[in-house]
């Protein structure tokens, strides 16, 4: 099939990694053709890097969606409304009068709420005549499910150049560590805790909060901090997976901290409204169920930003259940995930 997807980059990466990551699994994975049309190209590529070759996946320019357009507009199967962005006036009415119509599909974002199962799936009672529906990612089976997209080999073990000079400034016998990171996060605070477990750890600080620096050797004598550039994607997917922890933020590298198979820290989205709150818990109530207490307790506890001391001892564990909860998650997920789900429901 064709699909067109519609990528409109609010702010920060999110938006443009999952698209990124969409394309190239309905591509790859699925043998889809894709063009996706982006109203940020630079931010797009610097997802892309190194990438930009991948037959079956044209990027193109927002406007490039209806001004290529000469007589009769290239109609797609599929238009895909990412995080359910608005479609160009001019590309929507090319649409309308198609002989041939696609079926839109608003893709909303990732939560773990129960209350997404009702909403996934259903056709939008307002459509000028088009069929459209909510697809919503989720981590229950009757959801739109996780974008796996390919997921770091354990035994993959050859460091992506990218990394080659960073790792090279990390100790053999310290805790690895990368911090991905939105402003209003209480870090400082956090590293002045852990400097007090009195271990060795390297913190690789992602593009973004490399303004901790400064705070190097006279604060925290425990603490290695190594400021990193901003790395392909497929490199920060396999550092997820390559660190004893990460602190992580936005909808996708929550996902691959968790296909990381690793602990990590989520911290999510701030909302005005609060409902940030409620997407914190809707997921730990999934990812702690059924876990022994003392386990649950200290990795709510870290989900919170305490103390390290008050959870640290607890990591080995927390370790053996983040590789429980990974497979248990590509297992849920063994019908291709967010992409394989699309085709089957477009289908
Ligand atoms: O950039 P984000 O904060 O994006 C967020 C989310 O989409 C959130 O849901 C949305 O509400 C908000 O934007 C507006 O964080 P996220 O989702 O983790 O995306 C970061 C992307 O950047 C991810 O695809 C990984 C990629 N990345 C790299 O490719 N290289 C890097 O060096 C780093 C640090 C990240």
């Amino acid at each position: 099939m064709r699909w067109d997807i519609f990528c409109q980059i609010i702010d920060n990466y999110g938006d443009a990694g999952i698209c990124w990551r969409l394309a190239r699994s309905l591509a790859t994975q699925y043998d889809q053709n894709i063009r996706l049309f982006c109203d940020d190209l630079h931010t797009l590529q610097l997802i892309m890097m190194e990438q930009s070759h991948l037959k079956s996946i044209e990027v193109l320019p927002w406007e490039a969606s209806y001004q290529n357009a000469r007589h009769q507009p290239e109609v797609p199967d599929v238009v895909i409304q990412a995080f359910s962005c608005e479609l160009p006036t001019r590309y929507l009415n090319g649409i309308l009068v198609a002989p041939q119509k696609p079926i839109l599909i608003h893709l909303e974002y990732l939560s773990a709420e129960p209350w997404v199962a009702d909403f996934h799936g259903k056709p939008s009672p307002n459509t000028h005549g088009l069929q459209k529906y909510f697809f919503f990612p989720g981590f229950q089976p009757n959801t739109g499910g996780l974008l796996l997209d390919p997921i770091p080999k354990k035994d993959q073990e050859s460091c992506p150049n990218s990394l080659k000079d960073i790792s090279q400034q990390s100790r053999p016998d310290s805790k690895k560590m990368s911090i991905f990171s939105y402003p209003g996060a209480p870090i400082k605070e956090w590293l002045a805790n852990l400097n007090r477990l009195q271990e060795p750890f390297d913190i690789f600080l992602a593009f973004g909060n490399a303004e901790l620096l400064h705070l190097q050797h006279h604060q925290w004598p425990n603490l290695n901090l190594i400021s990193m550039p901003f790395i392909p994607q497929d490199d920060y997917d396999w550092l997820l997976a390559h660190c004893d922890f990460n602190i992580v933020r936005g909808e996708d590298s929550f996902i691959r901290a968790q296909l990381a198979g690793k602990p990590f820290i989520w911290n999510i989205y701030p909302q005005d409204d609060g409902a940030h709150h409620a997407k914190l818990k809707a997921f730990l109530d999934l990812y702690l169920e059924g876990i022994d207490p003392q386990l649950h307790h200290s990795i709510t506890a870290a989900m919170n930003w305490r103390d390290a001391q008050d959870w640290w001892g607890q990591l080995a564990k927390w370790a053996v259940h983040a590789q429980h909860w990974q497979r248990a998650l590509i297992h849920q997920q063994s019908d291709g995930g967010l992409a394989g789900r699309l085709v089957q429901f477009v289908s």
